[in-house]
């Protein structure tokens, strides 16, 4: 069990600290990621032909790595390299060819010092990957699609992002089925968390992920977003890094519909990204992972001003009543 061994918090404004401001209180970075007293951007490079949002355009490993430094000279703190789509309905890649889109990329970017994840739901990709330098193994079914992959990552010692999942693309929408999505969202996150951690993965290492859009419609982001403290705690432990991965999803595009009901496509939502990315700061999230980085980049330094300024207000609220 994880409950008095994970990650420590710190940052400002928890809901019970001082000030009182109702945000949460953010996880430090797991060691070997950067920790840079704000919400980290992570930038996405698909390389994939079939991606919902980005597919086709980074399809090559010269375009996916001149993408990858394109983002890092932007502000990404985190380049995330994946070679297998997870959109709705999409069918799984050989694991030689996601294995063949990944490995260059991540070789190339990590050489050049850029801070790479690979999003991989194998752990045969992830070994690889590790190998080419990446630092983090963001794994969309949090350890369910391949039971190989906890005890890699236990034996690697690298940070994990244990994301919700109900099953592959072609299957996810028809699981879609909640009474109270964030308590069946949080309580099976930590059941997977929980498993994880017998395979011997460090808690101190696991970042968690409600996963937006992964057998969620629109109303149950909605609800996930507003909660993120008790997706962070995991409706009662220590906090755990937090990543939010809201970027062009179809719930932004439905927010946005025409008169006539037709989503916005996806290349047209990247401002309502920024806002999510921007109130997801201010809330305490640890990550948000994004396909355009430079408006992210300002969103977080906007949202850890938020919580600056919120903390220190509260202070005042706290000091006057103590001292009235
Ligand atoms: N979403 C996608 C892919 N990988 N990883 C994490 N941790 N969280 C997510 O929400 C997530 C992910 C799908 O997005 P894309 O195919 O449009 O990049």
């Amino acid at each position: 069990m994880v409950s008095d061994a994970g990650a420590g918090t710190t940052g400002s404004g928890g809901p019970g600290g001082p000030g009182g401001s109702g945000h949460a209180q953010r996880a430090p970075s797991p060691r070997g990621l950067p920790s840079v007293g704000r919400c980290l951007v992570m930038g996405v490079v698909n390389v994939t032909p079939d991606s919902f949002s980005d597919g086709g355009s980074w399809f090559g490993p010269d375009a996916a790595i001149a993408r990858g430094l394109e983002l890092t000279a932007q502000g990404a703190d985190i380049v995330d390299v994946g070679g297998e789509s997870t959109r709705p309905g999409a069918q799984r890649v050989p694991v030689d060819e996601e294995l063949r889109r990944v490995q260059p990329v991540i070789r190339a970017l990590a050489g050049a010092g850029v801070p790479v994840s690979v999003d991989t739901m194998r752990a045969e990709v992830a070994q690889a990957a590790l190998e080419a330098g990446a630092r983090l193994v963001n794994d969309v079914s949090g350890g369910l699609a391949d039971p190989q992959m906890p005890q890699l990552v236990a034996q690697a010692g690298v940070p994990y992002v244990v994301m919700h999942w109900r099953g592959h693309s072609h299957q996810m929408q028809d699981r879609a089925v909640y009474g109270d999505v964030v308590a069946e969202v949080c309580g099976e996150l930590r059941r997977r968390v929980d498993a994880v951690v017998a395979e011997g993965v460090d808690p101190a290492l696991i970042i968690v992920d409600p996963g937006l859009g992964f057998a969620k419609l629109a109303e149950h982001n909605w609800a996930l977003l507003t909660h993120l403290d008790q997706i962070a705690g995991l409706g009662g432990g220590p906090g755990f890094p937090v990543l939010i991965g809201a970027s062009r999803k179809r719930f932004l595009g439905k927010l946005l519909a025409a008169p006539d009901g037709s989503a916005r496509p996806f290349a047209g939502c990247d401002d309502a990204t920024v806002a999510v990315t921007a109130l997801a700061a201010v809330a305490g999230a640890w990550c948000t992972r994004v396909h355009e980085v430079p408006a992210n980049a300002d969103a977080v330094r906007v949202g850890e001003a938020w919580r600056e300024a919120a903390s220190q207000a509260g202070a005042v609220l706290d000091g006057a009543r103590e001292g009235g």
